[in-house]
Protein backbone atom coordinates (compact mmCIF):
# COMPACT_ATOMS: atom_id res chain seq x y z
CA UNK A 1 0.00 0.00 0.00
CA UNK A 2 1.74 3.50 -0.78
CA UNK A 3 2.60 5.66 2.46
CA UNK A 4 2.28 9.04 1.08
CA UNK A 5 4.45 10.12 4.11
CA UNK A 6 5.80 13.63 3.54
CA UNK A 7 9.18 15.12 3.16
CA UNK A 8 9.08 15.95 7.04
CA UNK A 9 8.78 12.30 7.99
CA UNK A 10 11.86 11.08 6.00
CA UNK A 11 14.14 13.67 7.10
CA UNK A 12 12.67 12.66 10.76
CA UNK A 13 13.89 8.69 9.65
CA UNK A 14 17.31 9.91 9.01
CA UNK A 15 17.36 11.45 12.24
CA UNK A 16 16.09 8.16 14.00
CA UNK A 17 18.66 6.40 11.87
CA UNK A 18 21.89 8.43 13.23
CA UNK A 19 20.73 8.50 16.56
CA UNK A 20 23.30 7.19 19.02
CA UNK A 21 21.57 7.08 22.08
CA UNK A 22 18.37 5.75 23.48
CA UNK A 23 16.96 9.34 24.29
CA UNK A 24 18.02 10.47 21.23
CA UNK A 25 16.60 7.50 19.27
CA UNK A 26 12.84 8.12 21.51
CA UNK A 27 12.79 11.44 20.56
CA UNK A 28 13.00 11.00 17.09
CA UNK A 29 10.78 8.23 16.88
CA UNK A 30 8.08 10.42 18.36
CA UNK A 31 9.08 13.23 15.75
CA UNK A 32 8.52 10.36 12.89
CA UNK A 33 5.31 9.16 14.59
CA UNK A 34 3.50 12.65 14.74
CA UNK A 35 5.20 13.08 10.67
CA UNK A 36 3.37 9.76 9.80
CA UNK A 37 0.46 9.68 7.98
CA UNK A 38 -2.75 9.05 9.77
CA UNK A 39 -4.75 6.76 6.84
CA UNK A 40 -5.04 3.51 7.21
CA UNK A 41 -2.10 2.18 4.39
CA UNK A 42 0.21 3.34 7.48
CA UNK A 43 -1.46 1.73 10.57
CA UNK A 44 1.26 -1.24 9.85
CA UNK A 45 4.12 1.91 10.20
CA UNK A 46 2.66 3.87 12.88
CA UNK A 47 2.46 0.49 14.83
CA UNK A 48 6.15 -0.62 14.47
CA UNK A 49 6.87 3.21 15.64
CA UNK A 50 4.88 2.66 18.81
CA UNK A 51 6.56 -0.71 19.42
CA UNK A 52 10.24 0.72 18.69
CA UNK A 53 9.01 3.59 21.31
CA UNK A 54 7.80 1.17 24.13
CA UNK A 55 10.91 -0.71 23.92
CA UNK A 56 13.42 1.39 24.26
CA UNK A 57 11.85 3.19 27.06
CA UNK A 58 11.30 0.12 28.72
CA UNK A 59 15.42 -0.63 28.32
CA UNK A 60 16.12 3.07 29.50
CA UNK A 61 13.86 2.55 32.57
CA UNK A 62 14.55 -1.41 33.58
CA UNK A 63 17.13 -2.17 35.45
CA UNK A 64 19.41 -4.44 33.78
CA UNK A 65 22.90 -6.79 34.92
CA UNK A 66 26.19 -5.68 34.01
CA UNK A 67 28.82 -2.74 34.21
CA UNK A 68 26.67 -0.43 32.57
CA UNK A 69 24.05 0.20 35.35
CA UNK A 70 26.50 -0.83 38.65
CA UNK A 71 26.59 3.01 38.63
CA UNK A 72 22.92 3.12 39.08
CA UNK A 73 22.48 0.66 41.72
CA UNK A 74 23.11 1.68 45.68
CA UNK A 75 23.71 -2.04 47.49
CA UNK A 76 21.17 -3.01 49.98
CA UNK A 77 21.93 -2.12 53.61
CA UNK A 78 19.89 -2.32 56.82
CA UNK A 79 16.52 -3.32 57.34
CA UNK A 80 14.83 -1.70 54.04
CA UNK A 81 16.20 0.25 51.53
CA UNK A 82 14.52 4.18 50.75
CA UNK A 83 15.20 6.72 47.94
CA UNK A 84 14.54 10.30 48.53
CA UNK A 85 13.51 11.87 45.12
CA UNK A 86 12.67 15.72 44.17
CA UNK A 87 13.23 18.45 41.52
CA UNK A 88 16.39 19.99 42.10
CA UNK A 89 16.85 22.42 44.77
CA UNK A 90 14.18 20.95 46.42
CA UNK A 91 16.33 19.99 49.42
CA UNK A 92 16.76 16.14 48.94
CA UNK A 93 20.32 16.94 50.76
CA UNK A 94 18.65 19.05 53.78
CA UNK A 95 16.18 16.36 54.41
CA UNK A 96 18.93 13.72 54.58
CA UNK A 97 20.62 15.49 57.04
CA UNK A 98 18.54 15.66 59.32
CA UNK A 99 16.92 12.39 59.15
CA UNK A 100 20.03 10.29 59.19
CA UNK A 101 23.21 11.15 61.68
CA UNK A 102 25.81 13.59 60.43
CA UNK A 103 27.99 11.27 60.68
CA UNK A 104 30.67 10.05 57.25
CA UNK A 105 27.92 7.29 56.59
CA UNK A 106 26.16 9.99 54.01
CA UNK A 107 28.42 8.77 51.04
CA UNK A 108 29.24 9.85 47.49
CA UNK A 109 29.18 7.92 44.73
CA UNK A 110 31.79 9.46 42.48
CA UNK A 111 30.28 10.23 39.58
CA UNK A 112 29.84 14.46 39.08
CA UNK A 113 26.39 14.98 38.48
CA UNK A 114 25.17 11.43 38.75
CA UNK A 115 26.03 10.34 42.59
CA UNK A 116 23.42 9.02 45.43
CA UNK A 117 23.85 10.78 49.14
CA UNK A 118 23.57 7.60 51.24
CA UNK A 119 22.56 7.57 55.21
CA UNK A 120 20.99 5.75 58.04
CA UNK A 121 17.84 6.70 59.63
CA UNK A 122 17.03 5.10 63.08
CA UNK A 123 13.59 4.14 63.64
CA UNK A 124 12.55 2.22 66.89
CA UNK A 125 16.05 0.49 66.16
CA UNK A 126 15.32 -0.25 62.68
CA UNK A 127 17.80 0.77 60.08
CA UNK A 128 16.49 2.68 56.87
CA UNK A 129 18.95 3.28 54.71
CA UNK A 130 18.34 6.43 52.69
CA UNK A 131 19.16 7.43 49.31
CA UNK A 132 19.04 10.64 47.74
CA UNK A 133 18.81 10.14 43.88
CA UNK A 134 20.20 12.43 41.51
CA UNK A 135 17.13 15.49 40.99
CA UNK A 136 14.74 14.21 38.79
CA UNK A 137 12.06 16.30 36.91
CA UNK A 138 9.44 15.95 34.03
CA UNK A 139 10.92 14.07 31.30
CA UNK A 140 13.79 12.68 33.31
CA UNK A 141 12.62 8.93 32.54
CA UNK A 142 13.71 9.37 29.14
CA UNK A 143 17.11 11.13 29.53
CA UNK A 144 20.03 10.01 31.15
CA UNK A 145 18.70 9.97 34.60
CA UNK A 146 16.38 6.87 33.10
CA UNK A 147 18.72 4.92 35.06
CA UNK A 148 18.38 6.21 38.19
CA UNK A 149 14.16 4.64 38.08
CA UNK A 150 15.52 1.32 38.20
CA UNK A 151 17.26 2.04 41.31
CA UNK A 152 13.55 3.32 42.54
CA UNK A 153 11.67 0.65 41.51
CA UNK A 154 14.62 -1.82 43.58
CA UNK A 155 14.21 0.24 46.24
CA UNK A 156 11.73 -0.77 49.16
CA UNK A 157 9.77 2.47 49.52
CA UNK A 158 9.75 6.47 48.18
CA UNK A 159 9.74 9.61 49.96
CA UNK A 160 8.60 12.44 47.61
CA UNK A 161 10.82 15.33 48.41
CA UNK A 162 8.45 18.43 46.92
CA UNK A 163 7.81 22.00 47.25
CA UNK A 164 4.59 22.41 45.48
CA UNK A 165 1.69 20.40 43.51
CA UNK A 166 3.41 21.32 40.38
CA UNK A 167 6.29 18.98 41.46
CA UNK A 168 4.22 16.30 42.89
CA UNK A 169 1.97 15.47 39.88
CA UNK A 170 5.31 16.21 38.41
CA UNK A 171 7.35 13.24 39.49
CA UNK A 172 4.40 11.02 40.24
CA UNK A 173 3.57 10.84 36.10
CA UNK A 174 7.73 10.25 35.94
CA UNK A 175 7.15 7.07 38.06
CA UNK A 176 3.31 6.48 36.25
CA UNK A 177 5.74 6.52 32.75
CA UNK A 178 8.24 4.00 34.38
CA UNK A 179 5.65 1.64 35.29
CA UNK A 180 6.80 1.71 38.65
CA UNK A 181 3.59 1.18 40.68
CA UNK A 182 1.74 0.09 43.91
CA UNK A 183 5.37 1.08 46.21
CA UNK A 184 5.28 2.36 49.67
CA UNK A 185 5.10 6.24 49.42
CA UNK A 186 4.95 9.44 51.68
CA UNK A 187 5.57 12.66 50.35
CA UNK A 188 7.46 15.31 52.17
CA UNK A 189 6.98 19.19 51.56
CA UNK A 190 9.74 21.42 52.21
CA UNK A 191 10.08 25.38 52.32
CA UNK A 192 7.33 26.19 53.84
CA UNK A 193 5.53 24.99 50.89
CA UNK A 194 2.09 22.45 50.41
CA UNK A 195 0.31 20.81 48.21
CA UNK A 196 -3.68 20.63 47.58
CA UNK A 197 -4.41 16.81 47.18
CA UNK A 198 -2.27 13.74 47.62
CA UNK A 199 -3.45 10.03 47.75
CA UNK A 200 -0.88 9.65 49.87
CA UNK A 201 0.34 10.40 53.39
CA UNK A 202 1.78 14.16 53.26
CA UNK A 203 4.12 15.68 56.01
CA UNK A 204 4.97 19.41 55.94
CA UNK A 205 9.08 19.52 57.67
CA UNK A 206 7.69 22.02 59.50
CA UNK A 207 7.55 22.01 63.44
CA UNK A 208 7.68 18.49 64.58
CA UNK A 209 7.21 16.36 61.99
CA UNK A 210 10.26 13.45 61.92
CA UNK A 211 8.38 11.03 64.15
CA UNK A 212 5.26 11.26 62.53
CA UNK A 213 6.97 11.29 59.15
CA UNK A 214 9.26 8.04 60.59
CA UNK A 215 5.95 6.00 61.87
CA UNK A 216 4.26 6.46 58.53
CA UNK A 217 7.05 5.49 56.21
CA UNK A 218 7.86 2.54 58.36
CA UNK A 219 3.82 1.79 58.13
CA UNK A 220 3.53 1.69 54.43
CA UNK A 221 6.32 -0.35 54.22
CA UNK A 222 4.02 -3.43 55.54
CA UNK A 223 6.74 -4.80 57.48
CA UNK A 224 7.18 -6.87 60.84
CA UNK A 225 9.24 -5.28 64.02
CA UNK A 226 9.99 -7.68 66.79
CA UNK A 227 12.32 -7.68 69.47
CA UNK A 228 14.30 -10.30 70.82
CA UNK A 229 15.04 -11.06 74.06
CA UNK A 230 17.73 -12.95 75.82
CA UNK A 231 18.09 -14.32 78.47
CA UNK A 232 15.39 -12.05 79.89
CA UNK A 233 17.11 -8.90 78.22
CA UNK A 234 15.71 -7.36 75.48
CA UNK A 235 17.87 -6.00 72.40
CA UNK A 236 17.67 -2.74 71.07
CA UNK A 237 17.93 -3.68 67.51
CA UNK A 238 14.17 -5.41 66.65
CA UNK A 239 14.01 -8.05 63.55
CA UNK A 240 12.30 -7.36 60.33
CA UNK A 241 10.04 -9.52 58.86
CA UNK A 242 7.44 -9.65 56.86
CA UNK A 243 4.26 -8.97 57.87
CA UNK A 244 2.17 -12.18 58.92
CA UNK A 245 5.54 -14.20 60.04
CA UNK A 246 5.29 -16.21 63.03
CA UNK A 247 7.59 -17.80 65.25
CA UNK A 248 9.12 -19.77 62.79
CA UNK A 249 10.35 -17.77 60.63
CA UNK A 250 11.59 -15.27 63.54
CA UNK A 251 13.65 -18.49 64.95
CA UNK A 252 14.99 -18.98 61.26
CA UNK A 253 16.52 -15.49 61.35
CA UNK A 254 18.19 -15.87 64.63
CA UNK A 255 19.79 -18.81 63.35
CA UNK A 256 19.13 -21.50 60.77
CA UNK A 257 19.74 -24.24 62.90
CA UNK A 258 17.35 -22.67 65.77
CA UNK A 259 14.90 -24.69 64.27
CA UNK A 260 16.40 -27.89 64.86
CA UNK A 261 16.49 -27.45 68.58
CA UNK A 262 13.53 -25.47 69.25
CA UNK A 263 11.53 -26.26 72.21
CA UNK A 264 9.18 -23.58 72.45
CA UNK A 265 9.08 -19.51 72.75
CA UNK A 266 7.88 -17.26 74.93
CA UNK A 267 6.38 -13.65 73.85
CA UNK A 268 5.55 -10.32 75.31
CA UNK A 269 2.74 -8.39 74.30
CA UNK A 270 1.39 -4.85 75.77
CA UNK A 271 -1.81 -5.95 75.18
CA UNK A 272 -1.91 -8.69 76.80
CA UNK A 273 -2.54 -9.29 80.78
CA UNK A 274 -0.30 -12.66 81.02
CA UNK A 275 2.39 -11.73 79.25
CA UNK A 276 5.61 -14.39 78.49
CA UNK A 277 2.88 -16.96 77.43
CA UNK A 278 4.51 -20.07 76.14
CA UNK A 279 3.60 -20.29 71.92
CA UNK A 280 5.16 -22.62 68.87
CA UNK A 281 6.72 -22.27 66.08
CA UNK A 282 3.36 -21.65 64.47
CA UNK A 283 2.61 -18.89 66.57
CA UNK A 284 1.88 -15.67 64.29
CA UNK A 285 3.73 -12.33 66.01
CA UNK A 286 2.73 -8.95 65.61
CA UNK A 287 4.38 -5.47 65.55
CA UNK A 288 6.32 -5.03 68.71
CA UNK A 289 6.27 -8.25 70.07
CA UNK A 290 8.70 -9.30 72.74
CA UNK A 291 9.86 -12.85 71.24
CA UNK A 292 12.66 -15.16 73.31
CA UNK A 293 13.17 -18.86 71.89
CA UNK A 294 14.01 -21.81 74.09
CA UNK A 295 16.38 -24.11 72.76
N1 LIG B 1 13.72 27.67 53.83
C1 LIG B 1 14.03 26.42 53.52
N2 LIG B 1 15.10 26.19 52.75
C2 LIG B 1 15.41 24.93 52.45
C3 LIG B 1 14.63 23.83 52.91
N3 LIG B 1 15.16 22.70 52.42
C4 LIG B 1 16.24 23.08 51.69
N4 LIG B 1 16.39 24.42 51.69
C5 LIG B 1 17.43 25.16 50.97
O1 LIG B 1 17.31 24.89 49.59
C6 LIG B 1 18.59 24.76 48.98
C7 LIG B 1 18.73 23.40 48.35
O2 LIG B 1 18.72 22.43 49.34
P1 LIG B 1 19.33 21.00 49.13
O3 LIG B 1 19.01 20.22 50.33
O4 LIG B 1 20.76 21.08 48.72
O5 LIG B 1 18.47 20.52 47.88
P2 LIG B 1 18.68 19.30 46.88
O6 LIG B 1 19.32 19.83 45.67
O7 LIG B 1 17.29 18.83 46.60
O8 LIG B 1 19.51 18.28 47.58
C8 LIG B 1 19.60 25.01 50.09
O9 LIG B 1 19.98 26.35 50.04
C9 LIG B 1 18.82 24.73 51.34
O10 LIG B 1 19.31 25.45 52.45
C10 LIG B 1 13.49 24.12 53.74
O11 LIG B 1 12.73 23.23 54.18
N5 LIG B 1 13.25 25.44 54.01
MG1 LIG C 1 21.27 17.21 46.92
Amino acid sequence: MPLNAGPEFFEKKVKYEEAKTRAEKIKALEEMLSAAPHHKGAQTLRGDIKRKISKLKEALTKKRGGARSDRYSVKKEGDAQIVVIGYPNSGKSTFLSRVTHARPEIASYPYTTNTAEIGTMDYKGVKLQMVEIPALMRGSCYSERGPWFGTIRNSDGIVLLVENQRQLDGLLKELEIARIRNMPLIVAVSKGGGVEHADYPVFRLEGKWKEGLKKSLWDKLGKLKVYTRKKGKVEARPMVLRQGASVRNFAKGIHKDLLESFRFARVWRESWVHSGQKVGLDFKLKEDDIVEVYA
